[in-house]
């Protein structure tokens, strides 16, 4: 009616919500997972879901967003490629009385009412897990021990977060020392690239901590290409125990992996539901997550979903 405000409450019922979903690409099987989870249960939903792919760039993103605004989409969500650029774009759809949920990724933008909630892992928690692991197994080494890193897509969440609560965690012990850090953009292609290349340049390397699976199984293939026994010769930690990862896992490749969560899709439409009915929601909605030891992936593989 005419005296309400322009609360999604305005939504007539039974006709179907439009989400408009900017996500990053498909770069990683995490990607893949978390794009499947969307689309399906959008679908169970019954929402009517615009979908577009930004091939992990930040101008294909904002360009989605524009878009999604012109066709007066009822709610847009988006995981952001990287933390930083979206106070413009975000507040275009707010002045268009548009909510906006991220997921996956966070935004660093100071002002909280530029979107409604976060739906995603803790990252630096993760970086910590990652961290304490390689903490309790060189606790009795009386010598350096080298790590080198492949760091996620440069400026995003992820990335930031995970190299912060990895450092945080390491600081404890002074034997424990990054000796190289690089991206590898969250692509098997680019870790297997950047792997070649620490090996070529350090030869006393023991252990690879890797912000993904993929990027660990690209740098696996370059351990193996260079003679050494992956998870034996060199200490491989990961993060998101996708399938690939367990399984390799599961083969002592990988001696570590910190499980992030991405079937964020149930969730998101739970939200994308309550922001339509003019509900106050939590403004930041943590996934839940564990680890897992090689013993462990051999375990839980055959019940994996994704
Ligand atoms: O860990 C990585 C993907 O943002 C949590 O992005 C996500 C990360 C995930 O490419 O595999």
């Amino acid at each position: 009616s005419a005296t309400t405000s322009a609360s999604a409450s305005e939504k007539p019922s039974g006709s179907k919500i439009t989400l408009g979903f900017s996500q990053v690409g498909a770069e990683s099987g995490w990607r893949t997972a978390n794009t499947k989870s969307i689309q399906d249960s959008a679908k169970s939903a019954g929402y009517d879901l615009k979908f577009s792919d930004a091939q992990q760039k930040q101008e294909n993103q904002i360009k989605a967003i524009r878009s999604f605004i012109q066709q007066k989409v009822d709610v847009i969500a988006f995981s952001p490629v990287v933390e930083s650029g979206w106070d413009t774009v975000l507040k275009e759809a707010k002045d268009a009385g548009i909510p906006v949920i991220l997921t996956d990724r966070a935004v660093d933008s100071e002002d909280k009412t530029l979107y409604r909630t976060f739906i995603g892992s803790d990252f630096v928690e993760e970086g910590r897990k990652a961290g304490q692991w390689v903490v309790d197994k060189f606790k009795d080494s009386q010598e350096a021990v080298n790590i080198v890193e492949l760091q996620g897509t440069t400026g995003s969440a992820p990335a930031n977060d995970r190299k912060s609560g990895f450092q945080e965690m390491i600081a404890s012990n002074p034997n424990l020392k990054v000796i190289a850090s690089q991206t590898g953009d969250f692509t098997r292609a680019k870790g297997k690239e950047v792997m070649q290349a620490f090996l070529k340049a350090h030869k006393d390397i023991d252990v690879l901590y890797a912000h993904n699976d993929d990027m660990a199984l690209g740098a696996i293939q370059a351990i193996e290409a260079a003679g050494l026994k992956p998870g034996e010769d060199i200490i491989i930690i990961s993060v998101d125990a996708v399938k690939d990862g367990m399984t390799a896992a599961a083969a002592g490749k990988i001696n570590f992996i910190v499980e992030c969560n991405p079937l964020l899709g149930p969730q998101l439409m739970e939200a994308v539901q309550a922001v339509v009915d003019g509900k106050e929601i939590e403004p930041r909605i943590v996934t839940n997550e564990t680890t897992f030891t090689s013993e462990q992936a051999k375990e839980a593989l055959p019940s994996r979903e994704y």
